[in-house]
């Protein structure tokens, strides 16, 4: 941490640094100089991705592309170089290393605080797609090779229950059912981008409530962060992950699952502001987008039920039956989202201009 520290041109010099935020993947820590200047300091995972090289050249040329759209700069992430001019810093033991400014006077939410928030944080992640739209696709690197590709994700998840290497198939049992007879739905989307109805964007591919800054004051959805799994994918993921985590009446690690429905009029909100700032969406995408979020919360299920089950390699966990939690609470939103799928489309359908 110090020599990656003692790397990069800061405004002042760092007087402390600790950890931040709610992510489950890198270390994110916040530095302060004494000039009283904020950043963000990550280390990659990199178990998680397997080429941080092209995954920093990803989020560099994005940033860039971005920050000429924008006249405020709290609007795009903007990387901090090092001192001997690099975007990102590698250390002895080969970790990738980078800091971004702080956006400051933003705020971080967990859950949306009224429809609006959610509305806001739909507008901008539409906005997001259309800011992207020139963005040329193929100089993107894969930074995880079939990250949404569900029925890759199923064939991973069976291979995983073969190993069974923390011992724990048994304790899940009921779960395991759960995932495996939907196992066909799966593969809808999927489907539909092999034939051609469904094509790819430059899609975020993480759309979390937390991965959005909202302006502190007027309570904007600010600035899009959490760069790393940007490529082409599929609106409806886009779509659907928000859904997934923001329209849950509860938190992802909740353990009283009474608590976790997915909530139609959060629904709605997010359809409000999410489809009309697509640029172009056609009406076969709008049909997809309840699918997406049904298919992202099953297939966030099964990755998190296998990770318990490969003994907790992959998310950051608090505490031991994290990752079996947060699958639960998965689960139910999916029986949920079943129930309530006619509505669901219903709704994105009225969006279809006749
Ligand atoms: P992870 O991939 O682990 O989720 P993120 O890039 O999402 O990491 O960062 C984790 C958290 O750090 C975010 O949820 C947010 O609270 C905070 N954060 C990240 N970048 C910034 C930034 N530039 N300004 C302010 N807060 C940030
Ligand atoms: C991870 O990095 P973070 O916490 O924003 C994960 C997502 C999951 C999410 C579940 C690279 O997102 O795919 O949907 O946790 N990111 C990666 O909360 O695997
Ligand atoms: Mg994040």
């Amino acid at each position: 941490m110090e020599t990656a520290i003692q790397s990069f041109l800061f405004d002042g010099n760092p007087i402390s640094s600790k950890k931040y935020g709610e992510g489950h993947i890198n270390q994110t820590y916040l530095v302060v100089t004494d000039k009283g200047k904020r950043y963000i300091m990550q280390r990659l995972n990199d178990t998680v991705f397997k080429d941080c090289e092209g995954l920093m050249r990803n989020v560099d040329a994005v940033t860039s592309f971005l920050a000429k759209k924008y006249d405020d700069s709290r609007r795009c992430l903007h990387l901090i170089p090092t001192k001997d001019g690099k975007a990102w810093f590698v250390d002895k033991e080969g970790k990738h290393w980078r800091v971004y400014d702080f956006v400051e006077e933003s705020v971080c939410l967990q859950s949306p605080r009224s429809l609006d928030d959610f509305k806001n944080s739909g507008a901008a992640f539409g906005n997001f797609q259309a800011a992207l739209l020139e963005f040329p696709a193929s100089t993107l690197s894969e930074t995880i090779p079939n990250f949404h590709n569900t029925p890759a994700r199923y064939v991973q998840f069976k291979e995983s229950l073969i190993r069974n290497v923390a011992g724990r198939i048994d304790e899940v049992k009921e779960e395991i059912d759960f995932i495996l007879s939907r196992e066909e739905d799966a593969s809808y989307l999927q489907n539909k981008l092999n034939s051609g109805v469904l094509p790819l964007r430059v899609t975020h591919n993480d759309t979390k409530l937390n991965n959005v800054l909202f302006d502190e004051k007027t309570n904007d959805a600010l600035c899009i962060i959490d760069l790393d799994t940007i490529m082409p994918g599929l609106i409806a993921y886009d779509f659907g992950d928000s859904i997934r985590f923001g329209a849950s009446t509860g938190a992802e690690d909740e353990k009283d699952l009474s608590k976790i429905e997915m909530s139609l009029e959060r629904y709605k909100a997010y359809c409000d502001g999410f489809i009309p700032a697509c640029p172009g969406i056609s009406p076969e995408e709008i049909r997809s987008l309840p699918y997406g979020a049904k298919i992202i919360t099953l297939e966030n299920a099964l990755r998190f039920l296998m990770d318990y089950i490969d003994g907790d390699v992959y998310y950051k966990i608090a505490r031991p039956e994290h990752n079996l939690d947060r699958a639960r609470t998965q689960i139910k939103l999916v029986s949920d989202m079943e129930s309530k799928f006619h509505q669901m489309l219903k709704i994105a359908e009225a969006f279809i201009k006749s």
